[in-house]
Parts: structure tokens; sequence; C-alpha cells
């Protein structure tokens, strides 16, 4: 039997909100998933299992149709989903409502948090959010019943507020597989038995790395997991150094040639570092306008000419600075502090 493993998609999430692909990332993200919905059915697995966070706050009543309407689209399988942090169950929450296909099963429960599937061999255990943080460490006090030989646990958080949890128990809890989501980076926690499907998309500017889900197979050889990336785009850091010759022109010539390379729909964080001329200063404004631009930072240090530092502010506490520099060598702790007082002179003519 195979099972798809996907957590925190975070529909109804517009990242990076006032940037031109704002609204664009909240279409991919629905796309993604839909696209992942087709991927179940015609694999035609057994279970889709959803661990928490399938919005990225509560979800309207349009949504859920739309949802619901998806996954009415592949019978076949069995849907299980919890709520996370993020889609947590408010009193009020149109999850509590809403009536499903008949091939999705919601592990709201208080009282029952199992759906046993006698077809499949298969009883998905879970624990859904009533509030935005959990303290207790829930999962360490739920086991498996032994009522099917696949017991699979969907699980949703991992850090101080959000239900904490001990690798070491979960391992030895006696679960076939345990089913996370919430922290966004995909891990595996224990080999085939305990994994982060990570988000389906990245949902902020920190979700570096790849993104997707994860494919399972249950079959004689118990469990074997891998992770799929799925996501249409991704942040990328860009490092670039530049050295006394970059001016603008060319630092911008040779980032747009590292994005192109890069692939031109995914995300950037620019980080300028190296030493520019005097004189240079990077225009940040044109740089955040190359396309995809999500961060540029200049880290660059200024290279003085001393000596024409001298020549240019002869007379003037400059020309005195620097004259307690001149005529050697200095060493890096030096330059450096030379350096910093070069740029607290300069700033201080500007005023
Ligand atoms: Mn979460």
């Amino acid at each position: 039997m195979k099972f798809f493993h996907a957590a925190d998609i975070h529909l109804g999430a517009e990242p990076d909100k006032g940037f031109p692909w704002s609204k664009e990332r909240g279409r991919e993200i629905w796309d993604s998933f839909r696209r992942l919905i087709r991927q179940v059915g015609e694999e035609k697995a057994g279970l889709f299992l959803i661990a928490g966070d399938l919005f990225h706050r509560q979800p309207l009543m349009k949504e859920l149709k739309e949802v619901n309407y998806l996954f009415s689209t592949i019978p076949d399988t069995k849907v299980v989903l919890i709520a996370g942090n993020h889609d947590y169950l408010k009193r009020e929450s149109c999850y509590r409502r809403f009536s499903w296909a008949e091939n999705v099963f919601c592990l709201w429960g208080e009282q029952e948090p199992c759906v046993e599937f006698p077809d499949l061999g298969a009883a998905v255990y879970g624990i859904s959010y009533d509030r935005k943080e959990i303290t207790d460490p829930l999962y360490h006090h739920i086991r498996p019943q032994r009522r099917q030989p696949l017991e699979i646990l969907l699980a949703h958080g991992g850090d101080r507020t959000h239900i904490p949890f001990d690798r070491s128990v979960l391992e030895r809890s006696g679960f076939s597989y345990i089913a996370l989501g919430h922290i966004h980076k995909p891990e595996v926690l224990a080999k085939d038995k305990i994994a982060y499907a990570g988000a389906l998309e990245p949902i902020d500017k920190n979700d570096l790395g790849p993104h997707g889900y994860i494919k399972g197979v249950y079959g004689n050889g118990g469990i074997r997991i891998e992770f799929v990336p799925a996501a249409v785009r991704s942040y990328i850091p860009l490092p670039v150094k530049v050295k006394e010759s970059t001016t603008q022109f060319s630092l911008e010539q040779a980032l747009v040639r590292l994005m192109e390379e890069k692939g031109r729909n995914n995300l950037y964080r620019i980080l300028i570092k190296g030493e520019h001329a005097m004189g240079t200063e990077f225009d940040m404004v044109r740089i955040m306008k190359l396309g995809n631009v999500r961060e540029a930072v200049d880290q660059s240090h200024t290279v003085y000419d001393r000596e024409s530092l001298m020549r240019q502010y002869r007379g003037s506490l400059i020309e005195s600075y620097v004259k307690r520099f001149d005529g050697r060598e200095l060493s890096a702790t030096e330059e450096k502090a030379f350096v910093y007082g070069m740029e607290a002179l300069m700033a201080s003519r500007e005023e």
C-alpha cells in the first residue's frame, strides 16, 4: 500500500506581503496542493495524511468546499487530517460544522483520536489543536492500541509552545510511522519511522532548501519512505563578493546572470560582501528592482586610499586622523579600526 504524507500546506497564505509576486504565491500554493492530490490519485495511494496547518488561518467555508471537492476526486484514497496551530479548532471554526466527502476523516477528536481502515489494515491516530499554543507534551502519552497491523500517528509540533516532544520517547511509542508537521524544513527523525514532511511550498524567506512531501510504501518489508521535492519556487541565499573595480552596473549584471543561472522563478536573498572603492555606494533600490529579489543587504566595506584622502581633506580632522596610520603596514585589526574610524568620520561629514 502506498501512502502520502504532507503537512503545512498553509492554504490562504500570501507570502512576502507587499512584494510583486505575493498574490501569485498565494495561487501557487493552491496549485501545488491540487497537483499533489492529482499525484495521490494517479498513484492510487491508500492513505493521504495531512499533519496539520492545511490552512494558514481559520478556513473559510468556500475554501473548505474547494478542498473537499479536490478530496472527492480521489475517492479510493482515505484522506486523514488533523488541525495545527494555524488552523486550530476555534469554537466557531468552519472545520467543526463542515460535512466532508466519504473518504475524508478528520481527527478533531476529543474522545476518539483514532480512525480504523480494516481494508487497508491500518489505524491512524492524531490530536488536533483547539488553541494556538499547547505546551503539554501530549504525544508522550498516546500509545497505539494494536487495532490494526499498521498504526500511524499524525502529530503537529515539536517546539516549546507547540506540543514539545522527545524524539526518543516517540521512537519507543510503538507506532509504525509518525507523520509530523509544523517544522517547515523536511527532516527524518528516525529512518522510515518518524519524519517531518516539511511545508509543501516555502511560506516565508526563512524556509530555505527543498520543499515537497513524503511518499511511503507499506509492504512485507515494513515501511519505506522518500522525500519528493515539489515546490515551484525556492528562496535562495545569494552571496556576492565585490572588489574595488566593481561598479553599480557591473554588480547588477553579475547578479542578473547569477539569478538566471539559479532559475528565474526563485526568490533571492542577496548579500553583498567584500570591498568597494572610495566613493562607490551601491544603490540598493535598483538592486531590489532587478526582479525576484526578496532581500538585499550590503555588508561591503570601503577601501580607503590614504594618500588621496590626505590630499583631498588637507587641513581637516580627516587628514590628521589618516596621518596617525600613515607610513606603515597595518595589521588586519588596525586596518579594520582604521576603516571603522573613517566610516564614522565620513558619516559625520554628511550630516
Ligand atoms: Mn504549525
